[in-house]
């Protein structure tokens, strides 16, 4: 049995890519919506359905757990896939709020994603519950997504819209920033160039792996034997770019079978 992992399209890799670190043995199956990316703009009962779409394609191959590793989707459906399906489902947005309680000194944290996760107020929410008076700041980077999406994770243009995209933020004194949207860490290096050293940044990858261990260990179901896995990875859209930011994000070597 697999762990199910999905997102928009891209931006789930990042999880991808600590779940193989943390959990070797165990087979990924990926489904990225390339073709209907980006979610953050969408409305969030579209969203809902979207991800309803995803986890039926996946649930056919019997997974053990499902990531939902795109914080707009966690934003708007979490709740409804997790009554839906009969295995445990993990978001990103606990995780990443964890982590960041964790990591801040001050209490004053930051908080980037998209329209649909922010305008959810889901972050502010998991935050507080964990820290009342933590003191948060959110901020939606519409422009972020669609350079992931092509690619661009290293370019004049991404240091520009980067920089754009987190002006109104940089005079806060934050000492943490919550990568909130799964595609950011691609843009990691530039993030951090432009809020300086002194900001953390925090992505859920991390904590959401680890509670995927932690569930799995709990259940009685992490994988024994000591066979190399084989993955799959799906998209909806573009097969060839898909395949490229994979083979560059994993390191790995991607087969493309029709
Ligand atoms: N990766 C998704 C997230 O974490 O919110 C969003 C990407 C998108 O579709 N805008």
């Amino acid at each position: 049995q697999a762990i199910a992992i999905l997102d928009s399209g891209v931006g789930g890799l990042t999880v991808v890519k600590e779940v193989m670190r943390q959990l070797p043995r165990e087979k990924i199956i990926y489904f990225g919506d390339t073709a209907r990316t980006p979610y953050g703009p969408r409305p969030s009962e579209e969203v809902k359905k979207f991800t309803e779409q995803m986890v039926d394609f996946l649930i056919q191959f019997d997974p053990k757990v499902i990531i939902i590793a795109c914080n707009t989707a966690t934003a708007a459906a979490l709740d409804y896939i997790s009554q839906k399906v009969s295995i445990p489902v993990i978001g990103v947005i606990h995780p990443g709020a964890r982590a960041a309680i964790s990591a801040t000194a001050t209490g004053h944290v930051g908080v980037i994603g998209t329209v649909g996760t922010i305008r959810s107020g889901a972050y502010t929410a998991a935050l507080k519950q964990l820290s009342p008076y933590v003191d948060v700041l959110s901020h939606a980077c519409p422009a972020l997504v669609p350079l992931v999406e092509q690619g661009l994770f290293r370019s004049d243009t991404t240091s520009e819209v980067v920089e754009e995209s987190l002006k109104p933020i940089q005079a806060y004194p934050i000492d943490c920033l919550i990568l909130g949207c799964t595609h950011y860490p691609f843009l990691k290096e530039t993030i951090q160039e432009v809020m300086g050293p002194n900001v953390k940044l925090i992505s859920s990858a991390d904590e959401t792996a680890r509670e995927t261990s932690t569930i799995l260990y709990n259940k009685g179901k992490l994988e024994a034997g000591d066979e190399t896995p084989v993955h799959q990875l799906f998209c909806s859209g573009d097969p060839e770019m898909f395949q490229s930011i994979a083979a560059q994000w994993l390191g790995e070597q991607i087969r493309q079978t029709p």
